[in-house]
Order: structure tokens, then C-alpha cells, then sequence
């Protein structure tokens, strides 16, 4: 084991909302975890859920020095606590995926020769050639996705090259619309010198103090990369900016030691010269190290965004959901289906229905039966992403449109929604849940034991937690322990062997797969009416 109890490993997360922060010991048990909200603790930045709505509602971004910021916040916080940095032997970290960072020319010089005397924030500020960064809920490029999918021969055949059709957040279109929309900013980066971030490479850079390559694991989320050869595609790369491999720079494994951190960390945290700096990833790639999925597994994740997740040896991009690199197994890759809305519908109808109180909102769970009657909905408070659909719609037992539903019965209705969308597109890429299926549940909301029985009863399956709820940080603590151990040729199973199993957290109810099966076809054939309506509301136009 990499260097024994008095070692220790840190996994970070910049995500939507907040900076996260794990440490693990050489046993691998969790000593420390902390964390910076953006909105409450950085309020300067103005955020609401970590990010920008532009007037258009279509552009989302995030300040690119609100993550500096929070990173000076959570490192003085840990060091106010008596965390000692000394221990660390090796960091890693997870970023929101397809967000980017635009460093301006010179920014590499700054980073260089970074001041310990100073906040990273006060340093960095001159740096960026974009303040605001596009961030995954951003859905203002659909000409950008038209455009890319036509030059490489359509939609399937960027799926066959990328993993993906185009996607409005996904970093190629945001780069081709920056190209085009903002030329001086874009010309005022350096070519040659990665000056292109995702977010996840952009944080690996602040440890590092100096540019870090993008890994193959969050680099599939771009529509750029080739993912079975792991490298650039010339031809996606020409449809959205000049000069993009230079400006990218190259591409590495997941598992890669970039280097050791900076003088900056050594000198005003304590941080051992010799503590590494391992590739960070994207949050879902993350945390599907975080939760040691194993194939057969299905992971939910319940933060910001919804995901769902697996781990697959065989992939067959299709032009609905992801396919990514596996970030902890090189010969492997995950598939990914991601829901836009997750935490904040639930979040508004708590506050709408259940006096802002989880406890209340959880009540209501419990005082409503299975299949809620026979009443669905689906809340799709912002342009959903699967399916592409807009608008909060609500169907009573004869399937009739309805305006309202009472608090409780609108509670169940939404968390049965979400998950019913869920395992309908699961199946639908293929994913049968079996007798043996375990649902791995993580996020900020997998903390609600009765959202979580709503979770197992929609998919019949067992659902298991680990013990914390941020399984990115968790498992980026972990990636960078196991890359420490992989220099010995010991795979990220091996080295996770002795860590903590995930925990059978509920179990279905019986009877819930008698109840759910046709509330299934009901729920897709009610979301397949709906696009095909919207598919007509935009011909009319
Ligand atoms: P992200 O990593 O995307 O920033 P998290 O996974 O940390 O988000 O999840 C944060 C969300 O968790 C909050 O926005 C909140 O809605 C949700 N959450 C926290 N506690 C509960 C709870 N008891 N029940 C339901 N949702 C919760
Ligand atoms: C995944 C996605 C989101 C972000 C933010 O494709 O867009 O899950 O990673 O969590």
C-alpha cells in the first residue's frame, strides 16, 4: 500500500455548486472532508446554484475565478482546522465535465511563478482571456452542433467517432461558438501552450503551476476525440476552431502522474516537494471510481445534474446518451446518460410543496402510494437534455393534461418521473436490470433514504450507498492513491480491494415491479408524444 497509515490522498471536485474536498489515509479511510459553497461563500461572484443564466436562458456560465477563489478558501480552511499537508503524498481532483477554461497569453508565466505570499485568486485575475466560463447547463449552440455533426458525415458518425452525437454543452461546440462569437478574446490565447482547459484540467493546472494535459476520461466528453484510438479527431477538431490540437495540447491516460505540486503549495501549505499530481477527471468518471462500479452495476447520481452510469467493455455509440473512456481501466470505457434537471427541480418543489423542508418533502414520499394513482408528470423546469423536451407537463389516471396536482401527490410525481426517465433510457441503450442488479446511489440527494426507496421501487433493484455522498471527490482520492501503486502494475481493483463496499441501502417494495412495468411504457409513450409534438410546434414556426 502506497506509504501506510500516516499517508494521506486528496481527491477534490469543482462541480456545480461547490469546491469539494476528501482525504483518505493510506488505509483508506475517509479523515477529512470539507468543502466551499459558491453562492453562500463566495458572494461576490453573484452565483445562483454556481452559475450565470444569461438573458437568452439558453447561455450558462461560471466565473473562472470563483473557482480560484474557492480553492484559496478550502485550502486556508483546512489549514485553520490543523490538516496537515505534509502527509499528502498525492492529489487528484474531478471538474464538472465539458466546462472551459480560456487562459489568456501569459498566463503560463503567472502560474510559473506563482507568489506564496499571495492568494491564488489575487494572482490569477489577469489570466483568463474568457471571465465567465460556458459550463455543462449551457444550451445556446445548436448551430454549432448542426454544423459540426454535417461535417463529419452526420450525427452517427460523430457518435462512431466521439462516443456522442453533438450536444449543446459538449466542449467542441462551446469553442467553435466562441471562435465565432468572441475572435479578439479568442485570438488573445496562445497557441501551442494548452490554453483550451476542460475544468477538470484547468484545477490539475492550479496544483501544478503549469498548463496539464486534458485526460482521456473527461476529454471524451468534448466531441473531439477519437475514443477508441485516444486521440484528436483532425476532422472535429478543423469543423470548430484553427490551430485546436495546438491550443488543446496533448492528451493524456487518467491515471497519469503529471508532476509534483507547485512551490506555491510547498511553501504556504507544507505540502511535501514530493507530492504528486495525478490526472484529474470529470465528476461522473469520478465517481464511478469513487463507488468501485463493477460491470452489471447501475450508477444513479443525484446532484446538480442526474446521471446515470456503467461500466461497458463492448461500446456501440448510438445518437442518444455517451460513451466515455473509463477513467480507471484503459482497456474499458463507461456509458453516461445525463438529466439537466435534477437538484433544482426538486429543490423548487420542496420549497413549492413542502415548506422548503426535506423532512416534509420526504413525509409526503411516505404518505403516497406506489404509482401515485396513476399520476405522472415530468418536470423539465429548464431544456432537458434526455429527452430534449421543455416545460413541466402532468397527466392524470386516464392520461388526460391536468394543470395542478395536490403538494404530496406533485412530490411523487416528480421523483417518479425523474426515475421512471431514467430507467426507460437505460433500458433503451440496452441496460436490463437482472436479478443480481445493484443501483449504486450517489450525489447530494442520495442522503434521502426516501428518495432513495422511490429509486429502487421504479427499478425493482437493491440500492446501495457508500458513506459519503461525494463519490467524485471520494474517488479521485482513491485515483490518486491507485497511481502511485499502478507504477507496480496493480490495477485501480486490486489496489481498492480493502476500501469500504458500498451498503444495501433499501430494498424494493414488493409488488413495486407490478405497479412500475406499465407505468413504463405509459411514461415513454407519453415523452415519445411529446417530442413528437414539440418536432411539430417547431415546423409551424
Ligand atoms: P453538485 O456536486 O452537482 O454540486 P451535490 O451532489 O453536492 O451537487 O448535490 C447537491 C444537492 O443535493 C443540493 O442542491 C440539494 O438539492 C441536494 N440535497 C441535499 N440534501 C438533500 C436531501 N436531504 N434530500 C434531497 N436532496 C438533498
Ligand atoms: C455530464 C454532465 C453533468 C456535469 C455536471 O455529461 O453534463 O453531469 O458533469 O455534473
Amino acid at each position: 500500500m502506497a506509504g501506510g497509515a500516516d499517508s494521506c490522498f486528496l481527491g477534490f471536485d469543482f462541480s456545480t455548486q461547490q469546491l469539494k474536498v476528501i482525504a483518505v489515509d493510506g488505509n483508506l479511510e475517509v479523515i477529512v472532508q470539507s468543502s466551499v459553497q459558491f453562492d453562500s461563500e463566495l458572494p461576490e461572484f453573484r452565483t445562483r446554484g454556481g452559475v450565470h443564466i444569461h438573458d437568452d436562458k439558453l447561455t450558462v456560465t461560471s466565473p473562472a475565478l470563483m473557482f480560484v477563489k474557492a480553492l484559496d478558501v478550502l485550502l486556508e480552511k483546512m489549514r485553520n482546522a490543523g490538516f496537515d499537508f505534509s502527509r499528502v503524498k498525492a492529489i487528484s481532483g474531478s471538474g464538472q465535465q465539458h466546462g472551459s477554461v480560456f487562459w489568456r497569453k501569459g498566463a503560463r508565466q503567472t502560474l510559473n511563478h506563482l507568489d506564496p505570499q499571495k492568494h491564488l485568486h489575487l494572482q490569477l485575475q489577469e489570466c483568463f482571456a474568457l471571465q465567465d466560463c460556458p459550463v455543462w447547463m449551457d444550451s445556446s449552440t445548436s448551430d454549432q452542433c448542426q454544423f459540426l455533426e454535417a461535417a463529419v458525415g452526420g450525427a452517427q458518425r460523430l457518435a462512431d467517432i466521439t462516443g456522442s452525437r453533438a450536444y449543446e454543452r459538449f466542449t467542441g461546440s462551446q469553442i467553435a461558438k466562441i471562435y465565432r462569437s468572441k475572435p479578439e478574446e479568442f485570438s488573445e490565447t496562445e497557441v501551442k501552450l494548452n490554453r483550451i482547459s476542460l475544468i477538470s484540467s484547468f484545477a490539475s493546472s492550479l496544483f501544478l503551476g503549469d498548463y496539464a494535459p486534458i485526460d482521456f476520461s473527461d476529454g471524451s466528453g468534448m466531441n473531439l476525440m477519437d475514443i477508441f484510438e485516444r486521440r484528436w479527431s483532425q476532422v472535429c477538431l478543423d469543423a470548430a476552431a484553427p490551430q485546436l490540437a495546438e491550443r488543446l495540447g496533448d492528451l493524456t491516460p487518467s491515471a497519469a502522474v503529471l508532476g509534483c505540486v507547485s512551490l506555491y503549495y510547498t511553501e504556504r501549505f507544507g505540502f511535501a516537494p514530493s507530492c504528486k499530481v495525478v490526472a484529474f477527471t470529470g465528476d461522473n468518471p469520478g465517481s464511478l471510481a469513487g463507488m468501485r462500479l463493477q460491470e452489471g452495476d447501475l450508477a444513479v447520481s443525484l446532484g446538480t445534474s442526474d446521471t446515470v452510469f456503467l461500466w461497458i467493455r463492448d461500446p456501440r455509440p448510438s445518437t442518444e446518451g455517451h460513451i466515455f473512456c473509463n477513467p480507471v481501466d484503459c482497456g474499458a470505457y463507461m456509458a453516461l446518460i445525463c438529466f439537466k434537471n435534477g437538484s433544482f427541480p426538486r429543490e423548487r418543489i420542496r420549497d413549492e410543496c413542502a415548506g422548503g423542508s426535506w423532512e416534509r418533502f420526504s413525509a409526503a414520499l411516505r404518505s403516497t402510494p406506489m404509482g401515485n394513482h396513476g399520476n405522472l408528470g415530468m418536470y423539465f423546469d429548464v431544456m432537458e437534455i434526455t429527452p430534449p423536451a421543455a416545460g413541466v407537463h402532468r397527466f392524470n389516471a386516464e392520461g388526460q393534461r391536468v394543470s395542478w396536482f395536490e403538494q404530496d401527490v406533485e412530490i411523487r410525481a416528480l421523483l417518479e418521473g425523474q426515475f421512471l426517465a431514467k430507467r426507460v433510457h437505460a433500458e433503451k441503450l440496452g441496460y436490463k436490470i437482472l436479478a443480481g442488479t445493484r443501483v449504486l446511489a450517489t450525489g447530494g440527494a442520495s442522503s434521502n433514504k426516501d428518495i432513495l426507496q422511490v429509486l429502487s421501487d421504479v427499478f425493482n433493484a437493491p440500492v446501495y450507498t457508500i458513506d459519503v455522498t461525494d463519490s467524485a471527490c471520494l474517488g479521485c482520492a482513491y485515483r490518486a492513491l491507485h497511481a502511485l501503486e499502478a507504477e507496480t502494475g496493480a490495477s485501480f481493483t486490486e489496489t481498492l480491494r480493502n476500501a469500504p463496499e458500498p451498503q444495501l441501502a433499501v430494498r424494493p417494495t414488493p409488488g413495486a415491479q407490478e405497479v412500475y412495468a406499465p407505468l413504463m411504457l405509459r411514461y415513454a409513450a407519453l415523452e415519445a408524444q411529446l417530442l413528437k409534438d414539440h418536432q411539430k410546434s417547431l415546423h409551424l414556426l
